[in-house]
């Protein structure tokens, strides 16, 4: 198949730098833009120093301060400091605590149509609603982006969505992307791009459109697109910015791995269930269950347009007694015009609890639902635990379908509401960057403040020969970073302590994994299908790497959570569903020949003694990535790479 004339190919062939054009092959391709925000960021700051570069050499880099904005303490606050002074010495924009989530501000302020874009954050797809190829990836790579290396992926197939018709009233953008995820699961972009094309698209604005190809990292795709078209150039414009746009659609030779047609007019509103955001429902089908607590807002959901639509279904009435409503604006430009027009006191009259604008309850940063309780949000993540309540039952459903929960106190059609309110675009955004502070030009100068919570990465050695390993833990499908090493108020404050950090690993799933990797000293985790899907927190892959983790065998690895092993020189093994079932918890499994087999084989023997048997593990690895692990991560192998020089 051809890429030249598709959306993903057009623009992959403008960056390209190695390797050739083709499905299933590595390329290296050169990023424009890098994002990181402050929980992943300030990893990555530590690591682009660790790469030595004095200043950023990409066209563009931002740092955001959106995640850990919840000072309960000094680490945030300390992290903040940091990530402040290294944004001005290496020559970053500093987006300050407050101005919004990185997403929905990179949207409005930086994204540029046809160029690329990597975020040490997995919604940085984002950006792909701007017809931009936004790429989530772990922060190491994001640092090596930074200092104008390339970035390594696998040339995904794509899939292209046309989109037919036009979205009913009461069905958003939201709905959209529930009801791909419904039919192609959260397993169902691994190794995808997905390219959005059709009569459909300019019915969408660029938030609307953004809202879906932020999802689209729950299907586990590598990025989503929309073309660059006038909807893109007079929102551009709205921002200012209209000077960057330039036109982008695919050419009418454009082939697609796969096609999938949508009729948008054929659309109701969607909800995904309790615990995955593709258990996904009519609303009507959920409709009547009490609901205890309402939040709109987060990367997904949080733009001007879906803020109003909810003050205007609030107006004049009151927040439904058994239901706590909080709104958290997705950035300060939405904030602001929500106040200068007055929908910000319709919603505060009807009773939200506003929160600041900021990632805040999606990453479990405070709101925590009731024990058991129902809660209805418009983000995009609904795994076990994530709310910070273990046993809180969310729902993902659009700003609509929040609003009307939130109104009657059970889950609610919105299209039970009657008329759903009209309302005009606004002629022009509130823009004002006066909370994006410019990169400082006299960079030698600035002293990098680093507070007592941050502390240095470890090395590791590189990789031996011959490694015994317990199985430390029997996970089942779909184990996302969350289960690995949750978010919340109290582990997120970690992120740049290491060792505090890793108290925590699987502590939702097995409060006993710590102890027992600690008495194994070293060891591996077996997983089933899509493991390590969701975010891109490479603390993910580190944490456990610190505790002695060697090595994860599973049937399925996410793609961000496979990299991010592998830089921090975890072994990912393929394994067959089979052998998965005749491996257990507390096994012990040995290895011969490890750096031989690393090095170039494409699987290896798995001993397991007390079973007198032997099966074979895949190693799907490239070049690039098998020197890494025989470093021992890809700081080892930088580090060589600079001495070879
Ligand atoms: C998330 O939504 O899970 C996060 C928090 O934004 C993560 C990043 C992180 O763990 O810091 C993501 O999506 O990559
Ligand atoms: Fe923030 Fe939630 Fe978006 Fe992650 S998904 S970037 S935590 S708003």
């Amino acid at each position: 198949m051809s890429y030249s004339d598709n959306l993903i190919g057009q623009v992959l062939s403008r960056h390209i730098d190695e390797g050739e054009l083709l499905p299933g092959k590595e390329i290296g391709i050169r990023i424009d833009q890098t994002l990181t925000q402050d929980a992943t960021g300030t990893l990555v700051f530590l690591e682009f120093m660790a790469l030595g570069e004095a200043k950023v050499k990409t066209k563009l880099s931002v740092s955001y301060v959106d995640h850990n904005t919840l000072q309960s303490g000094p680490e945030n606050a300390d992290d903040h400091l940091f990530l402040q002074s290294a944004a001005e010495r290496y020559g970053v924009y500093f987006s300050r605590p407050g101005n919004g989530i990185c997403h929905q501000v990179h949207l409005e302020r930086f994204a540029v149509p046809g160029q690329t874009l990597l975020g040490s954050d997995s919604h940085t797809p984002t950006a792909g609603g701007l017809g931009m190829l936004a790429i989530g990836a772990g922060g190491m790579d994001v640092a090596i982006a930074m200092s104008g290396g390339l970035f390594y992926m696998t040339v995904p197939r794509v899939l292209h969505v046309n989109l037919i018709g036009e979205l009913p009233p009461w069905v958003g953008a939201k709905d959209v992307i529930l009801y791909i995820l419904k039919l192609l699961t959260v397993k169902g972009g691994l190794g995808w791009a997905v390219e959005y094309g059709g009569p459909g698209v300019k019915t969408l604005s660029v938030p609307e459109r953004a809202t879906i190809t932020n999802m689209g990292a729950e299907l586990g795709a590598w990025t989503s697109i929309f073309p660059s078209d006038e909807v893109t150039r007079s929102f551009l414009k709205m921002q200012g910015r209209d000077d960057v746009w330039e036109p982008l659609s695919a050419g009418d030779g454009a082939e697609y791995d796969r096609e999938l047609t949508v009729d948008l007019s054929s659309l109701v509103p969607m909800a995904a269930c309790p615990s995955s955001p593709d258990a996904v429902v009519p609303v009507s089908d959920a409709a009547g269950l009490k609901v205890d607590q309402v939040i709109i807002g987060s990367c997904t959901n949080s733009s001007y347009r879906d803020l109003r639509l909810a003050a205007e279904l609030l107006k004049g009435k009151c927040v439904h007694p058994d239901v706590s409503l909080a709104i958290a604006p997705g950035s300060r430009q939405v904030m602001t015009m929500l106040a200068r027009e007055g929908s910000l006191a319709d919603l505060v009259e009807a009773g939200a609890r506003i929160l600041e604008a900021a990632c805040g309850p999606c990453i479990g940063m405070g709101q925590a639902p009731p024990s058991g309780g129902v809660s209805l949000r418009t983000f995009n993540r609904n795994f076990p635990g994530r709310s910070g309540t273990r046993d809180g039952q969310v729902y993902l459903v659009g700003p609509q379908t929040a609003a009307a929960a939130a109104l009657n106190g059970r889950i609610t059609d919105p299209r039970e509401l009657g008329t759903m309110p009209v309302f005009n675009e606004p002629e022009g955004y509130a823009v004002s960057d006066r909370m994006i502070l410019p990169p400082s030009h006299r960079t030698d100068e600035v002293p990098i403040r680093m507070g007592p919570n941050i502390k240095p990465l470890p090395l590791k050695e590189p990789l031996s020969d011959e490694l015994s390993l317990e199985i430390l833990l029997k996970a089942a499908d779909n184990i996302s970073t969350d289960d690995i090493l949750p978010g919340g108020s109290k582990v997120l404050p970690l992120r740049s302590n290491l060792p505090a950090l890793a108290e925590y690993v699987f502590s939702g799933l097995d409060p006993e994994f710590v102890s027992r990797a600690g008495a194994a000293g070293k060891g591996a985790v077996l997983g089933r299908d899509n493991y390590g899907q969701g975010s891109s927190r490479e603390h993910a892959a580190l944490a456990p790497a610190y505790l002695g983790v060697n090595a994860v065998l599973a049937v399925s690895i996410a793609r961000l959570h496979r990299a991010n092993l592998i830089n921090f020189g975890v072994i990912p093994i393929l394994i067959s569903a089979e052998d998965y079932g005749s491996l257990d918890q507390g096994d012990m499994i040995e290895f011969r020949d490890v750096r031989k087999a690393i090095g170039g084989q494409d699987s290896i023997s798995i001993m397991i003694p007390s079973k007198g048997i032997e099966i074979r593990g895949r190693l799907e690895l490239y070049r690039r990535e098998r020197e890494v692990l025989l470093a021992g991560g890809i700081l080892n192998y930088m580090k060589e790479k600079v001495k070879e020089r």
